[in-house]
Parts: C-alpha cells; structure tokens; sequence
C-alpha cells in the first residue's frame, strides 16, 4: 500500500534533480478576503493531496490561474507565493486572466464544448470559434509561463486535463529537454463521436506533444488511439499503447484515481464524527427516519441526478410501505453557474424535487432533502457515515470519487454503493450494486435491494470494496505516474529524443 511517505522517497529517488512541475486550471491554494484580514483555503481535491507531497519533496512549482480575490495582494512582482503557506515547501505561480479569457477558455471551450464532447450525456457541446481562439491564446500563456519557470532545466511537467489540450505541444516546442505528461480526468469519447470537433486535429496534435498521457481506465486509452489512428497521420501501436508522430513517441496509460483512504477512514472513525452524525441528524429531521439515501455531486447534467430523482419516486410508487420510512438526501454543489445548461439542469432538479416531495409528503416528513450546498470535507464523511445507501448514476464519468469517499468512509463496514454502470469506478468497485441510469424500473428495484440487504451480505460487499481501495488509493495513483515518468528518464533530459 503506499503512503505519503513512500510516494516522496520515490521522487526523490526516480526524479532526481529534475524540476517538478505542475499545472492545472484550479489552484491548490487560494487567498481571499475575510474582512479586512486576508486567508487562505485548499480547494476540495484529491490532486493537491497526492501532488502536493511531490512538489513540496522536489522543491518545485505549481502554476494555476489566480482566482482568489487576494490572490494578487501575497505575490511577488513574478506573481509568485512560496506554499503551503503555513510551511513553505514550493512555489505557486499564479496567472491572471481577464473576465473575457475566463469566459472564453474555461466556461466557453473548455465547458460547452471539451466536456459535453468527451461525456456521452446526449448535450449538444458548442463549437464557438471565438472560444476556441481565447483557448488556444489561454494554453500559449500557460506554456510561456512553464518555459519561464523551468529555463532550460531538466523538468517534469505535469498537466492536469482537458483546460490544456494545446499545451503539451506548445511546451515542447519552446523546452525539448523536458518530459511532459498530461492527466485527462474525464472520458475520452469513441472516435465517431469525437469528428464532430472542427478543431479535432489541433487538439490531437496539442496532446500528442505529451511523453506520457493518462486516462482513468484503458477504455478512454483505446478509444484515443482510435481516434488518433483514425484522424491523425500517425503509426498507433495497440500492443505497447504508444502512437509515434513526426518521431516523437507518446505512451498513453490507464491509472485510475482515488483517494486518500486512510486519512478519510481516520476521520469517519474518530468520536467526534458521532457528535456531526448526531447534530446533522437532529438539524435535518432525520432522527426518527429508519432508511436514509444519499447522493453528493456538483449540480451536472452528466451525473444522473434527474434520473436518480425519477428512480425514488418509481420505488416509492412501488412499494409504498416506505413511505415515512426513506428520505433521500441529495446534496449539490451548485457549478459553473454562468453556463445555461447548468442553469437548466439546477432548474429542472428543483422542479422534480417539488412534484415528488408534493406526491408523497405525509406530515412532516418528505421523500427527498435537496440541500443545494457546499459542504466541507468533515461534514460530508458525516452524511457517508449515515447513510443507508449511496447512489452515483452518473450518465458518463471518467471515474468518480463520491464513490470511492463514500467507502473509505465507511469504516464501520456498512452502507451498499449503488453504482453507475458509466463510471470508470465501476471498473474496480466490483461489490457495488451497477445500475443504468437510464433504465428508470431496474434502477428502482435496486434501491428496493439495497434497502433490504441483509446486514451480512452489506458487510461482506462494503469489506470488499474497502480492501480494493485501501490498496488503490491516491498515492498509489500518483505512484504508478511518477514510476512511469522516471522510465523516460528527465535527469538526463532525453525526454524529447526517446
Ligand atoms: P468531478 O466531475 O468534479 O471530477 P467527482 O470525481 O465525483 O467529479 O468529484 C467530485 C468531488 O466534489 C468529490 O470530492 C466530492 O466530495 C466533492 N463534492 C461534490 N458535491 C459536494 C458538495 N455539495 N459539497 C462539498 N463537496 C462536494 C472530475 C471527473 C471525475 C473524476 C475527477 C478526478 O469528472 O470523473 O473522478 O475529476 O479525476
């Protein structure tokens, strides 16, 4: 099992002296405004888990776009902050965008087209050309921004997701002696799907300046060797999972990510979770209900939340004797609120939540809670460890991490995953209950099933899936990564000659 600890001896071991550097759209710290006083606060993520302890051990940086409202005020004329700011251990490089590039790169390219396009939800992605330019100009100030801070050292790069398809390239072209690989954290579509992109050959050509490409799960690795293959002039070799363009190789590999179990288990042990249980309980009205359903995610058309509505209300049409029995808790993070179709979704979610909850609602009690909030990490180990059952039915998800938080949580071996055939996650949690989400009749007789799971047969599922976990968790992610990037040997800065 690997740990913090071994992850770092492994850098510092593999990587060498080469300079470690990460980018991504989201920052691992942000500073803000309380008042007059200024603060800072970690985004919830599992990447600044597992890439914090990377960048710290190499002394190396992070470069992400500054959204704090503070943000500006700690830098250095280089917009740069030394972090964890509590322990300094390596440098932030924050970059500014204006409204218009934010609108533009990020809910514009990277949100209405990229994500709609790689998730099979039936959304229609919007190809606006405009958007597209303020992307292309977004990666270039990103790639000038690594070539400043690596110089002409050797370097690993390491990309986070579908914000930065063009980067890759551009890093390249202006740092042959670095090693760069990319993390896609969403699926890759089957190669019909993806020739609806007009700029389907740049984008490719952006990712394939990439040593080393990973995906969740082999599937998104096959379905982009096909699309290459398929687009690009290139020779894809399925055996080794390599595609060759213009003499540069990129490896494109599977590693799924996770979480980090033992720190989520030792918070869902401890005393004081009982006491969050006990005052959540009584906050909510739930004390007395027998059965409670839980669904987290950020408000997304990809992750099934009408449809796991509509699977409530059939099995409580079903079987009517839990009524007063089941209160179904979804709570949701309101996202990328600018875009309409999230506005619709968020629309919709609260029109069903209405027509259901008038259906059924008997005295105080209701079928379905809609907390339509951010909750911190504490409180949400707090609603894993009192539900029932979880549910993730998500239409399409790279791999999905409520699943996984929902079963490091439950270190009382209890609870049943209800689990969505389309996550990546279904590939490994074998012990969950799958469901289609689609499929409106089956997916409510799987809520029946887990309702009445037996207490021997939950705990030998969730005993399982605990175990899977346990071993795949964050660290081996980043574990696996790392391995695979001191294979292409950055010391020697041969990254670009393989
Ligand atoms: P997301 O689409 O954001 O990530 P997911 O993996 O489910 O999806 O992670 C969501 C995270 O947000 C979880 O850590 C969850 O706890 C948190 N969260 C959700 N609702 C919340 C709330 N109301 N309050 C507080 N926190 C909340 C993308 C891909 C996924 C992939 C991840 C990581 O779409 O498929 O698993 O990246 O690679």
């Amino acid at each position: 099992m690997e740990t913090r600890s071994s992850l770092q001896h492994l850098v510092r071991d593999k990587l060498g002296k080469a300079k470690f550097v990460v980018v991504s759209n989201r920052e691992p710290y942000m500073h803000r405004y309380k008042g007059k006083q200024i603060e800072w606060v970690v985004p919830v993520s599992g990447l600044v888990t597992a890439l914090d302890p990377i960048t710290s051990a190499t002394g190396g940086s992070w470069i992400a776009y500054g959204s704090g409202d503070a943000d500006q005020a700690v830098v250095d004329h280089k917009a740069r902050v030394r972090v964890p700011p509590d322990n300094p251990s390596y440098t932030l490089r924050r970059i500014w965008l204006t409204q218009k590039q934010v609108e533009g790169y990020y809910y514009g390219f990277a949100n209405e087209a990229l994500w709609p396009l790689c998730h099979l939800a039936f959304t229609r992605p919007i190809f606006n050309s405009d958007h597209w330019k303020i992307y292309h100009e977004v990666n270039q100030i990103f790639a000038d921004a690594v070539a400043e801070e690596i110089q002409d050292q050797p370097a690993v790069i390491f990309i986070q997701d579908y914000h930065f398809a063009l980067l890759p390239k551009m890093i390249k072209e202006r740092a042959p002696q670095a090693v760069i690989a990319q993390f896609w954290h969403i699926p890759w579509p089957n190669r019909e799907a993806f020739q609806i992109c007009p700029w389907g050959e740049e984008l490719l050509e952006g990712m394939l300046g990439n040593d080393l490409l990973g995906f969740h799960i082999p599937y998104h690795s096959n379905n982009f060797l096909e699309t290459v293959d398929r687009t690009l002039e290139s020779k894809v070799d399925r055996e080794h999972f390599s595609i060759t363009k213009g003499g540069h190789e990129t490896l494109v590999r599977a590693f799924p990510i996770s979480v980090d179990f033992k720190a989520i288990t030792n918070e869902a042990s401890s005393a004081a979770m009982k006491t969050e249980i006990v005052e959540l309980k009584k906050a909510l009205g739930l004390e007395n209900v027998p059965y409670i359903g839980l669904g987290v995610d950020r408000v997304d058309y990809t992750k099934g939340i009408l449809e796991r509505l509509e699977a409530v209300e059939r099995f409580l049409e079903q079987n009517p004797q839990y009524v007063q029995k089941m209160t179904f808790l979804q709570i949701a993070s309101p996202s990328r609120t600018h875009i309409d179709q999230y506005k619709a979704t968020n629309d919709e979610i609260k029109t069903l939540v209405d027509k259901i909850n008038t259906r059924f609602k008997k005295g105080s009690w209701k079928p379905i809670l809609y907390l339509r909030e951010y909750y911190p990490q504490k409180a949400l180990r707090a609603f894993y460890r009192m539900a029932h059952f979880c549910v993730v039915s998500s239409l399409h998800d790279g791999m999905n991490l409520v699943a996984k938080e929902f079963v490091a949580s439950r270190p009382d071996e209890d609870g049943v995953l209800i689990l969505s055939q389309f996550t990546g996650a279904a590939r490994e949690l074998s012990e969950a209950l799958f469901i289609n989400p689609y499929a409106v009749d089956e997916f409510a007789q799987t809520i029946h099933q887990a309702i009445e799971m037996p207490a021997q047969e939950r705990k030998k599922r969730m005993a399982t899936l605990r175990h899977v976990i346990r071993e795949a968790n964050i660290y081996t992610w980043a574990w696996n990564v790392i391995h695979e990037l001191a294979r292409l040997k950055p010391e020697a800065g041969k990254g670009s000659q393989k």
